[in-house]
């Protein structure tokens, strides 16, 4: 056995690429949340997988999209700030999608960072398309780095994918204990799984206008019921009845999915008081978004 290997590397790609089911599936673990629809991510999501290799700490973030609104523009920050301090950078491609503007973008950024980057063309369960077409020039262009093609959907590359991240990584201490898997507060974390049944349900009418706020945590009965009071907020009056749906057939199908899931995070009985809220234009309001975002 070689020496312990220990990093920091953060996923960057475009929106929907699928960085989060990547990560997750790296490190065994649903840490970060998933949805079809693009800015799913919103904030630096920790997940860690540690093995007898070593440790990698894996740093996701919300997809790299060129768009001028406030909330985008904030999105994009969180990413590309990601960047400078990792040690590797696992740069995420969709190999279904024909390469355009954006990546053209993210490309040129990361050509910065070749000495670090690490490439996994994903989605080849999906592509019969030679990746070469979609994406001419990728090893011209990043002639260092390891390119490895991967499912994360279907566990397929992600063996290869953590052997080259370990031998690229240095040697050096773990940083967590062999337990954890992510460092998220539980109520970033209640909140994240609410907002990715809520956008589930949603994806076609309001994918990007949720956002949720916990008002209250609280134990009960001795410990083992945990109460978790929270709101789905979204941007106009109109806008509740498609989340609550007729007769409150959607809200209710958001919190019965949100509290199973909770009950299996939290050593607790979960249980789910979940309202909905308007909150005009928060995507324009500085201070929710500073809230949010970070
Ligand atoms: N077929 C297929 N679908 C995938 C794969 N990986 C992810 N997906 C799907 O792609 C969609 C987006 O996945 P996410 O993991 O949320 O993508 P992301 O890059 O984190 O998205 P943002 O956070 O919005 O930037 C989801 O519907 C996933 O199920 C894959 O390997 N194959
Ligand atoms: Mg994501």
């Amino acid at each position: 056995m070689g020496a312990m290997k220990s990093s920091f590397i953060t996923l960057i790609g475009r929106p929907s690429v699928g960085k989060s089911t990547l990560m997750n599936e790296l490190c065994g673990h649903k840490i970060s949340i998933v949805a079809p629809s693009p800015q799913t991510t919103r904030n630096r999501v920790r997940g860690i997988l540690t093995e007898e290799r070593g440790q990698l700490v894996f740093i996701d973030t919300p997809g790299y999209h060129l768009s001028d609104k406030k909330l985008n523009r904030q999105l994009k920050t969180v990413s590309v700030s990601s960047l400078e301090d990792a040690d590797l950078i696992l740069y995420v491609i969709d190999s279904s999608r024909r390469s355009g503007e954006e990546e053209e973008n993210l490309s040129e950024l990361l050509a910065k960072y070749k000495t670090k980057l690490i490439i996994a063309v994903n989605k080849i369960d999906l592509s019969d398309e030679d990746n070469d077409k979609l994406y001419p020039g990728l090893e011209e262009r990043f002639p260092e780095a390891a390119i490895i093609p991967v499912s994360a959907l279907k566990a397929k590359g992600i063996e290869d994918l953590k052997t080259s991240l370990f031998d690229n990584s240095p040697e050096g201490d773990k940083m967590y204990p062999d337990e954890f898997f992510t460092d998220q507060d539980p109520e970033f974390r209640a909140s994240e799984i609410i907002r990715e049944k809520a956008i589930n349900r949603v994806k076609e009418e309001l994918p990007h206008a949720i956002y949720v706020e916990i008002s209250d945590m609280e134990e009960a009965e001795d410990g083992k019921v945990l109460w978790i009071r929270a709101f789905l907020i979204v941007e106009r009056e109109s806008q509740k009845g498609i989340v609550v749906g007729k007769g409150g057939v959607g809200i209710k199908a958001i919190r019965v999915a949100a509290q199973k899931e909770l009950n299996g995070i939290f050593p607790y009985r979960v249980m789910l008081d979940l309202r909905v809220k308007a909150s005009s234009k928060w995507r324009r309001n500085d201070q929710i978004l500073k809230k949010l975002i970070y």
